[in-house]
């Protein structure tokens, strides 16, 4: 790995694991009466906490010190051009529902990208255990109780006996035709998962927890990371209609999945409409 890049990936997980304490001390749980300051954005069900913010802001500030001149992407409004060439897609709290309710199923997602994509990424999951990440070409790795394992190549399996993690998004007329799409897709397909956070279905379909992940909506900043996750694990990772991955769809899977996946959502015209 070139120095310049283990740098980054030595930042990104530094800036990970510093916004994971974050939101790990600022956590709501009901059992002890602990809340979260919230508001909303594009629907009266697209939730951001105050931590959703302190996140964002402790990384900015953080890669203002360590990194200035580079770009910033970031969930809750960062967004500052690069100078240097390297542009970091922030996450700050992916699965802030899951956050809300209590679940531990939510992660910091941060990456880091020059002009030809995403260089390093990670997902951090603390409150879960786990964290992933990837450098570009030199694979992707987990981190849990029992250490870090570099990721086996994912297997590829049929269609029918596929599990695909999915996500809804939060208005309801997208929700309608995302049931649409679902109901034509669940019944040739094993079963779905709907975990509630982007870059954790992504680290899921890289580690076989499921064999393929898509969604509709899906913005970078939940994606960029964990997309390099499941391509350094051999997971094939784009749009439909040989688009690139995007707000408009995002599919991964093993690479015959894949193409069995996107020609049946072409079919459904999954990524047209509201
Ligand atoms: C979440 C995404 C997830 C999607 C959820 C939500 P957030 O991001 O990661 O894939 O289905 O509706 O948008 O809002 O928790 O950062």
């Amino acid at each position: 790995m070139n120095p310049e890049v283990q740098e980054l990936a030595s930042l990104m997980r530094q800036l990970a694991h510093m916004a994971g304490e974050i939101l790990i001390d600022g956590r709501p749980d009901a059992a002890r009466s602990a809340s979260v300051e919230t508001s909303t954005k594009t629907s009266p069900t697209d939730i951001v906490t105050e931590r959703d913010l302190a996140s964002e802001k402790a990384i900015v500030q953080a890669l203002a010190q360590a990194r200035p001149g580079d770009g910033i992407v970031g969930e809750e409004g960062s967004n500052i051009e690069s100078t240097t060439g390297y542009t970091w897609i922030i996450d700050p709290l992916d699965g802030t529902i899951n956050y809300l309710y209590g679940s531990p199923q939510w992660a910091v997602s941060i990456a880091v990208a020059d002009e030809a994509g995403t260089v390093a990424g990670i997902v951090y999951a603390p409150l879960a255990g786990y964290e992933y990440w990837a450098v570009r070409g030199e694979g992707a790795y987990r981190i849990d109780r029992d250490g870090e394992v570099r990721l086996p190549q994912v297997e590829d399996v049929d269609l029918a006996h596929a599990l695909f993690a999915t996500g809804f998004g939060y208005r309801s007329d997208r929700r309608a035709q995302q049931i649409r799409v679902m109901s034509a897709v669940l019944p040739q397909i094993r079963d779905i998962r709907r975990k509630g956070s982007a870059a954790l279905d992504l680290c899921m379909a890289a580690s076989g927890m499921v064999n393929g992940y898509f969604e509709r909506g899906a913005h970078p900043w939940d994606y960029a990371a964990g997309a390099l996750v499941a391509r350094e694990a051999g997971c094939v990772v784009s749009g439909l209609r040989d688009n690139a991955e995007s707000a408009t769809m995002v599919v991964c899977a093993p690479p015959r999945l894949h193409a069995q996946i996107k020609e049946l959502l072409e079919s459904l015209d999954a990524d047209l409409g509201d």
